[in-house]
């Protein structure tokens, strides 16, 4: 079983279109497994899967962006849907970096880090991780640094989304800067 087509097709369904496999997700996003294999089940291409399968594939992904706990699922971060998903806010690392395209980088300096299409800011708690995020849209991406510990004390709110990946509600320009303006 693809394993990695798999993960795509639950990031589509638990981030941003639970309606499309009819389920709702709760509060905190989570979702019962038997529903959603009811669901999967009725596309051919994953009539077999299992909830086994479904550990498999976080097990052995290499990001964690889902997580399974009595015998529901849920994404991890990555939401779009309507509803925003409820986090307890958490006490960040004193710094996280941003990983993005050169092109945004002079509207994020004006108008800060702002969620976009997702309901929070992304952050990496490291500048590799941040750099893997770049390096989506971008060959040489730009890695900004977030001043999370003092944004934090100043109000704003951060929350746990993996190991590697912090979220937040809008972060202003004040809090960032770009540690290296020539790239690496
Ligand atoms: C940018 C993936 C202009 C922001 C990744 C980013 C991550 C602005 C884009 C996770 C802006 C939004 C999330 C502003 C923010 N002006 N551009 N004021 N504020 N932006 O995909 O953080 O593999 O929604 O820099 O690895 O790139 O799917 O967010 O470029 O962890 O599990 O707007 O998704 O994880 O893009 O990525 P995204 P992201 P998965």
């Amino acid at each position: 079983m693809d394993y990695m087509k798999l993960s795509k097709e639950l990031s589509y369904a638990l981030r941003h279109a639970p309606w499309e496999y009819e389920l709702e997700l709760d509060e905190e996003g989570w979702v019962d497994i038997p529903q959603l294999l009811i669901a999967l089940h009725e596309s051919p291409k994953w009539r077999e899967v299992t909830e086994e399968d479904l550990e498999q594939m976080i097990a052995g992904s290499e990001k964690k962006r889902h997580e399974i706990n009595a015998g529901r699922i849920r994404a991890l971060y990555g939401h779009s849907t309507p509803q925003k998903i409820s986090k307890i806010a958490t006490q960040p690392p004193e710094w996280l970096y941003h990983g993005t395209p050169g092109h945004a980088v002079a509207s994020i300096m004006e108008h800060g880090l702002q969620p976009r299409q997702r309901q929070y800011v992304h952050l990496s708690a490291d500048r590799n991780t941040a750099r893997q995020v770049g390096l989506r849209r971008d060959d040489h991406p730009v890695i900004l640094r977030v001043q999370a510990g003092q944004a934090e004390r100043d109000g704003i709110l951060f929350y746990h989304g993996n190991e590697n990946i912090w979220l937040a509600d809008v972060i202003p320009a004040r809090y960032i800067d770009q540690e290296d303006p020539v790239g690496s």
